[in-house]
């Protein structure tokens, strides 16, 4: 007779899985809660504690912590002394593991829970009994996952349940799935924000069809805590799959939609803002956005702050786009944009309100992690230091050069109006040349009079404040800082322009 022993806090599932296990001869072992719910099916069941010879004690919290349960699933099967000693003792062995852990995660993320209810939730016997039973799997078949039962009722039925990679693949998935457990737990008891171990989760997405590039192979990965704002958490309205560059360019977006209340458009390329565009109405915010940049917008990802309307996709619609990502789409709006098959329509509810996280970024033989830019600089940050003063829409575009700039890739540049960029210079290694690149964007559009150019870090020297006063801004915000600041000053009071300090440096490398 073979043993097999169940014990699981999710119980979908489990009586059929049972009720087959006992046609095929198993006999059934079960923890408590597990058992009422055998037994009311009408399946013969062992207590658990009558294997132990213990009774289940401390509220549960021992159960089948004994060498009777542990001794069954760790004997080597192939082994005479082991099985001797099970002779000796007179435990029986165990073939069959079927468990499934408390539910810390769902008690953690409960709005009120409590430390001492998480605390409870923490599962010590089960994944003991996983363990065991993965150790040695060439004798023991550890079942963690309920969508598995099936595969396994096949693969016992058909005589292939002792294949060594079938049972190899199921140790290993218990091994993910006790360490993502306990990582989950050190992450909720962790207080410090760069402990000496990192235990990070995440739950495999999606694999991807291909990663940057064709040739390179790829899968997207959710934090096993998720998040509401994201676009692994998007609804997919249309369209084919999201590729590798997609996410990333989508992430940027969201990002960068973010910074902004009123209603905003932003499309990006190559995770830099195009162009972003704020108006009264989100067909307006469309047009400024478009109008930011309308060659750099082919091909690109749009987010939009507010429902989609009719008149604003109908103008979305005459362009080639990958993504839409927006809270909504009136039905009007979505049926046309529905019409292009490639085009991914996405939705999320749109947030101001990023939490601080960590972000990680790898390196070769490592990573680095470091918190958010979640720095907003507003009017009251500012310092004037040149003798010209900014007018108050120079003021207000640089509060909105400086959510723009923030999100381009440095050295980056931003040639702003209040509500819409107009040129944007990303990744030059030297600053001078996202300042040339960003005024030639600018240069020829309306609005570039009242523009102002923001910077994302210092001037090292007075060469881009002379070239910004030459191609007509007459205002600058940049964080300041340079030992060589006084040069910048002197050269916008010369040149007769306002020069605005922040204080706050962006980089994002
Ligand atoms: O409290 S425990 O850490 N101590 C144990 O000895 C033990 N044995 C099984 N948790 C333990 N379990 C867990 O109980 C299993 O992992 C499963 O999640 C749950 C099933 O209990 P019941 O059958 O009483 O519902």
């Amino acid at each position: 007779m073979t043993r097999a022993l169940l014990s699981v806090s999710d119980k979908a599932g489990i009586v059929p899985f049972a009720t087959k296990l006992q046609t095929l001869g198993f006999e059934l072992v079960s923890t408590g809660g597990t058992l009422v719910v055998l037994e009311a099916a009408g399946l013969a069941v062992t207590p658990v504690d009558m294997v132990t010879d213990f009774p289940e004690m401390l509220d549960g919290r021992v159960k089948t912590l004994h060498p009777r349960i542990h001794a069954g699933l760790l004997a080597r099967r192939d082994d005479e002394a082991h099985m001797a000693t099970l002779a000796t003792y007179g435990i029986t062995p165990i073939d069959l593991v079927v468990v499934n852990l408390y539910p810390f995660k769902a008690t953690i993320q409960k709005p009120a829970v409590t430390q001492a209810d998480a605390i409870e939730n923490i599962d010590i016997g089960g994944p003991s009994m996983l363990r065991s039973a993965a150790k040695n799997y060439a004798g023991v078949l550890p079942v963690v996952d309920p969508t598995d039962y099936q595969i396994v009722l096949d693969r016992l039925q058909s005589g292939t349940a002792d294949e060594a990679d079938f049972r190899q693949a199921m140790a290993a998935k218990v091994f993910r799935h006790t360490a993502a457990y306990d990582a989950l737990i050190a992450t909720y008891l962790t207080t410090e924000e760069f402990p000496t171990q990192q235990t990070l989760t995440y739950d495999r997405f999606d694999t991807l069809r291909y990663g940057e590039n064709a040739h390179q192979q790829a899968a997207a990965y959710r934090d096993a805590l998720g998040s509401d704002y994201s676009v692994l958490s998007a609804d997919i309205l249309h369209g084919k799959q999201l590729s590798y560059n997609n996410i990333r360019d989508a992430d940027a977006a969201l990002r960068i939609i973010a910074e902004f209340a009123a209603p905003t458009v932003v499309t990006v390329k190559h995770m830099n803002p195009a162009g972003i565009g704020q108006g009264a109405t989100i067909e307006a915010a469309w047009d400024a956005a478009f109008a930011a940049d309308d060659i750099s917008i082919f091909g690109g990802i749009v987010a939009l702050n507010r429902e989609v309307d009719l008149a604003t996709a109908e103008k979305m619609h005459q362009i080639f786009l990958e993504i839409i990502i927006a809270p909504c789409f009136t039905d009007d709006a979505y049926a046309i944009l529905a019409k292009k098959k490639n085009l991914r329509l996405l939705t999320l509810p749109f947030t101001t309100d990023l939490p601080q996280q960590l972000e990680t970024t790898a390196i070769l033989g490592g990573m680095v992690m470091q918190e958010r830019d979640l720095a907003t600089e507003t009017t009251a940050d500012f310092t004037v230091v040149s003798q010209v003063q900014p007018t108050a829409a120079q003021l207000a575009a640089m509060v909105f050069a400086q959510k723009a700039v923030k999100h381009v890739k440095s050295n980056a540049i931003v040639v702003a109006r209040d509500g819409q960029t107009l040129g944007v210079g990303a990744g030059q290694p030297n600053r001078i040349d996202s300042v040339k690149l960003a005024i030639n964007k600018a240069a020829s559009k309306a609005g570039y009079d009242e523009a102002v150019l923001a910077s994302d870090a210092f001037f090292p020297m007075d060469d881009s404040v002379s070239y910004v006063a030459s191609h007509g801004i007459t205002a600058i915000v940049e964080p300041g800082g340079s030992i060589k600041d006084q040069a910048s000053i002197d050269k916008a009071n010369e040149l007769g322009i306002a020069l605005v300090f922040s204080g706050v440096r962006h980089f994002k490398h």
